[in-house]
């Protein structure tokens, strides 16, 4: 008779510094994407974390494209493309899939991670080009939603490449965890956003610094912060938006106007979020003050 599998994970031991991370690549060369391309090197690092029994989803976006060259692929692990705004579902089928193999015994019950990657268009927000500021409304916050919405997701996190052993440790703690997980990552794109390639990794650390994406996780609902965003939330000061927004050619269009409306939005998301960075409900304080004003 086969052996029961249910939902089981494997405990993935965060690294304890860089010189405890593996050395086995499952994303290497074979791919055309830009010199410089941090979404590149979260596939590199994410998939290093997770390990040989892997399977990848990724809807439709850069991250396919650009990985699968005909002829070509760095996946050296299975990889699947999905349709556009479909990886969840995709991945979801796919863990069905393999739990219903190994329950009628036809595959060796183990856990095998099964990671959906898709782009902010493909799993959140499709930007315009007609308005100035690029959207009409402020970007969707993708993970603080599911933080606060998703009543069975364990786990919900923010990483950025830039700290490449905290995204992997993160990575590595969501499949130990067990899905349904969320994580959310801030990857610099030389040519979307239009700088030179050498400034990616700066790029990375100027997000966090400004408090633009917060660096934290949540998990089992309790949330923690982590790096410069913890110093951010203990009281150190945030730098100017404009740091991160000028050095890219996207933006060179803005005005000071624009400018001022992205560090007001930023501020807010510090200065009144009941917990900053991460959920938009308003402080309790004013909540309560709302509540004894009826
Ligand atoms: C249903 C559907 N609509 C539109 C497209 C065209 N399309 C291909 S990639 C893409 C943008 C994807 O953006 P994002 O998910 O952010 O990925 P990125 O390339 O930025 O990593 C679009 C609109 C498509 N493939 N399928
Ligand atoms: S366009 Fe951006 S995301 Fe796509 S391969 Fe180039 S750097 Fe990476």
């Amino acid at each position: 008779m086969a052996e029961t599998f249910a939902n089981a994970t494997q405990v993935l031991e965060a690294f304890r510094g860089i010189k405890k991370v593996t050395i086995e690549e499952y994303f290497s060369s074979g791919h055309r994407t830009c010199q410089g391309c941090e979404s590149a090197l979260i596939m590199k690092l994410m998939v290093k974390a997770a390990g040989p029994r892997t399977i990848v989803l990724g809807s439709t976006g850069c991250m396919y494209v650009a990985n699968t060259t005909y002829y070509t692929t760095p996946w050296v692990v299975p990889w699947m493309h999905t349709q556009l705004g479909s990886s969840g579902s995709a991945a979801l089928g796919t863990a069905a899939g393999l739990k219903s193999l190994m329950r009628k015994g036809k595959m060796k019950a183990e856990p095998i991670n099964v990671i959906a990657f898709c782009g902010d268009g493909g799993g959140a927000d499709m930007p315009g080009s007609v308005k100035r500021l690029i959207h009409t409304r402020w970007k969707k916050n993708t993970a603080g939603m599911l933080a606060a919405g998703h009543t069975e997701c364990r786990y919900v996190a923010n990483v950025c490449g830039s700290y490449a052993v905290e995204m992997m440790n993160k990575v590595r703690r969501a499949l130990t965890i067990g899905g349904p997980t969320f994580i959310h990552s801030l990857d610099p794109c030389p040519k979307g956003w239009d700088y030179d390639p050498m400034l990616s990794h700066e790029l990375g650390e100027l997000a966090i610094e400004t408090g633009i994406f917060p660096l934290y996780e949540v998990e089992d609902h309790v949330v923690k912060y982590y790096g410069k965003t913890k110093a951010i939330v203990e009281g150190r000061a945030r730098k100017p938006v404009r740091e991160y927004l000028l050095k890219q050619g996207r933006f060179a269009h803005f005005i000071e106007e624009d400018l001022a409306y992205f560090q007001a939005k930023v501020d807010e998301m510090w200065e009144k979020w009941e917990i900053p960075g991460v959920i938009p409900f308003r402080r309790l304080e004013r909540s309560k003050a709302a509540l004894d004003a009826k």
